[in-house]
């Protein structure tokens, strides 16, 4: 008998979607959309069905395993527990709990996966890694205009005369969004993208506009020019609802537009075009994050939050400057489930830093790595770094449901549940507003144990065990108490598998804006604060020929990395037959002054590093631009990461993984 059951995607991905997934004899045999959800409907990625396979994968992890002279053997928990714990314990009695790292990222969107930093707080606080390689830029950019990260709801888009796409792959990474772009289009309300790649939301969209990777800061300073120089710009808000417009306006009046359109490599056209297209709102303005990974991300995310702010489109139905939604998260109450307030010692790395954190670490240098919902090796920029890092650590301790390119660098690996092995709720910060319920469907294979399990034995060991001694459906009303005034709570929420978070439909609809003036900040005083340079500015991409022309003359390309249709980063690629092959695409003018054919071998390297991979050629992208899908195994080609940087952006502790030259020869 076939049991159909409704849950949610756990993948750290836009659209966090309602499934329904069938069940016989104990195991999950597939998974389906679940028609009554009211964002996602119906509708799932491949990256949704595929959860299937990795669940019962002849490749999952099952046993505990320690490596002993080089080679892993099976171990059993008890020796596992014993040992981690016993090692902590020590670390933290002769050189401080912070000579212990706990490296992260956000693999899984349940409440709580948050427990991982009950469990260290508690331990007396490790070294922690802050920031965001996704999108720290973008997110820190909002809090300085706005105060914070709101998007529209879903829904919203269908007031607006016209969308603009602005870096978001949507076909690729935000399916929703794109089956409401699909939907607009009917209803004749045109999209424009701007994108290096001419990917298949461009496909969909009425006008498509190329840039140079990193110039888009550039390019929407230009259209702000225009809006100014025409008179079209929405004098009512900036005089009673802005801060700092004087700035803005000597930043556009000291640059002329042949000198935009030279370093953006856009035509005058485009900026004519953009202007009358914003200054006949109301238009929805959607950011994607790959824009904002360059050391210029979190100023160019500010430059089109202020075109949509000039242009008249901020709080208003059909309007919006959408990059996150940072209302979902801060929905729940994270700290009473990760009792920050517990830590005694603390110490912190960014993410894209932590190697270089761990290889020059002093008074405590690291002694011991925590790996959990994240694949450093892979994913973090310049992983040839990383792996240096991890290797030189005398422990290391990975969770995960795959022998990953970490866990290959790790001395204990720990076999973790998938999310239909164990009890949660799920929400992502960037698409929309529901949160869904995840039941426990399936027994785990082997000795798999869930996440929490681990913390709960551990901390047991290590003499805080009370802090664990709750079921989880009491953790999870724990992190769903601000919201029981709303009638959502464990129960509730069980019972209807998905409930609408109370949040704002439009944002700022009331000109209420959270930065310090209450007001939108076109000069930062948060910016100031945290002594950053406040105003905008008109700055470039640290791997330019404007910045750097040595660099450019060895490393003439631009590399983007983007995220892979079919993979969640680096989570399927061995579950899909076909995928495990490096492809370096290439733009047409490249194809052809370099006379590179579809199947070619190709090298790409910098300095930081290489790889090789068989050649593809772009239907149309920008001049001298060449994309490889991030998240590829060591074993398929990888890492990617090998030639990104671990520089930082210029505010938000993002990364600039995209910002970043190459050279590439046929082998
Ligand atoms: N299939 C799939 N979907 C995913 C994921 C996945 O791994 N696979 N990951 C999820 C996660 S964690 C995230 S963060 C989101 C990311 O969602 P997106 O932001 O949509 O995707 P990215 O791959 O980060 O960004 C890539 C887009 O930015 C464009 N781009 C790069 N540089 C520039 C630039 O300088 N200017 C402009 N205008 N465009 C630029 C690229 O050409 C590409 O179209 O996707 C989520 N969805
Ligand atoms: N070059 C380049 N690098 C990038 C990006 C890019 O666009 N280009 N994108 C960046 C972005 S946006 C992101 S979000 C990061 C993603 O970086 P990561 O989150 O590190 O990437 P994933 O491949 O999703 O790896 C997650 C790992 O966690 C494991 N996992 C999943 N669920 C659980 C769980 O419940 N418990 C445990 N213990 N493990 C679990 C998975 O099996 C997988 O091995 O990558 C970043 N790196
Ligand atoms: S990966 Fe994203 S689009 Fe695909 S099923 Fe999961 S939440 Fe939906
Ligand atoms: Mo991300």
């Amino acid at each position: 008998m076939v049991q159909i059951v409704k849950s949610s995607c756990p993948l750290n991905c836009w659209d966090c979607c309602g499934f329904t997934v069938s069940i016989k004899n104990g195991k999950v045999i597939s998974i389906d959309g679940d028609k009554d959800h009211p964002i996602t409907q119906g509708k799932i990625c491949g990256r949704g069905r595929t959860l299937a396979d990795k669940t019962n994968s002849t490749e999952r992890l099952l046993y505990p395993l320690k490596r002993v002279d080089g080679e892993f053997v099976r171990i059993s928990w008890e020796q596992a527990l014993d040992e981690i714990a016993a090692k902590m314990a020590e670390l933290k009695n002769k050189y401080g709990s912070t000579s212990i790292l706990h490296s992260h990222d956000y693999a899984n969107s349940g409440l709580l996966k948050n427990l991982d930093q009950r469990f260290f707080n508690c331990f007396g606080g490790v070294t922690e890694v802050i920031g965001s390689i996704c999108w720290g830029a973008g997110i820190e950019a909002q809090k300085w205009d706005f105060g914070n990260s709101h998007s529209h709801s879903p829904e919203d888009l269908f007031n607006s005369s016209h969308i603009l796409i602005w870096g978001r792959n949507a076909a690729r990474t935000n399916l929703h969004l794109f089956q409401r772009l699909q939907q607009a289009k009917k209803k004749g309300i045109p999209i424009t993208v701007i994108d290096p790649i001419y990917n298949a939301t461009a496909k969909i969209a009425n006008q498509y506009f190329s840039i140079k990777p990193g110039m888009d800061g550039l390019l929407a300073a230009g259209v702000i020019k225009e809006l100014l120089e025409q008179g079209w710009e929405d004098s009512q808000f900036i005089q009673n609802h802005s801060v700092g417009f004087e700035d803005l306006q000597s930043l556009v009046d000291s640059i002329s537009f042949e000198a935009i359109c030279e370093q953006a490599e856009v035509s005058r056209e485009t900026i004519a075009y953009l202007a009358q297209l914003y200054a006949s709102g109301p238009v929805s303005t959607f950011m994607g994050l790959g824009m904002q990974r360059y050391s210029n991300g979190g100023n160019t995310i500010r430059l089109i939050d202020a075109l949509v702010a000039v242009s008249g489109n901020i709080g208003i139905p059909g309007g919006g400057a959408n990059f996150g939604k940072v209302q979902v998260g801060q929905s729940f109450d994270i700290e009473a489930i990760a009792l920050p307030e517990r830590k005694k010692e603390s110490r912190q790395f960014t993410m894209m830093k932590q190697a270089e954190g761990i290889l020059n670490a002093e008074n405590p240098s690291i002694k011991m790595i925590f790996v959990t919902c994240g694949n450093p090796a892979l994913q973090v920029p310049d992983s040839n770094q990383v792996e240096k890092a991890f290797s030189s650590t005398q422990t290391v301790v990975v969770m995960d449901h795959f022998l990953t390119d970490t866990a290959l660098l790790a001395d204990y690996v720990l076999p973790s549940t998938t999310s239909f092995e164990e009890e949660d709720v799920y929400y992502s910060s960037m698409d929309h507003h529901f949160v869904n319920y995840g039941p426990q469907l399936v027994d785990p294979p082997g000795e798999a144990k869930a996440d929490l399990w681990v913390w709960t034995q551990l901390a047991e060991r290590l003499g805080f065990g009370e802090v664990f001694h709750f079921t989880r459906q009491e953790f999870i009303d724990m992190g769903l108490k601000p919201l029981t005034a709303y009638g959502i709570n464990y129960e509730s929420l069980k019972e209807a598998h998905y409930k609408e978070l109370p949040v704002e439909k439009v944002p700022w609809q009331n000109k209420q804006f959270q930065t310090q003036s209450g007001k939108y900040e076109f000069t930062s005083a948060l910016g100031e604060m945290k002594g950053y340079e406040s105003k905008l500015a008109l700055s470039l991409p640290a791997e330019s020929k404007w910045t750097n022309s040595d660099k450019a003359e060895k490393y003439p390309y631009s590399l983007l990395t983007i995220h892979p249709l079919r993979s969640n980063h680096s989570q399927h690629y061995h579950l899909i037959d076909g995928l495990g092959r490096l492809k370096v695409e290439v733009s047409p003018d490249l194809a052809e002054s370099l006379q590179i054919v579809e199947g070619d071998i190709v090298r790409v390297w910098n300095d930081r590093g290489e790889v090789k991979g068989s050649a593809a050629v772009l239907k149309a992208a920008h001049p001298g631009t060449i994309n490889i899908d991030e998240g590829i195994w060591k074993r398929y080609g990888g890492s990617i990461n090998s030639l990104t940087s671990s520089r930082e952006s210029d505010n938000g502790m993002g990364s600039t993984v995209y910002d970043c030259l190459v050279n590439i020869e046929k082998i």
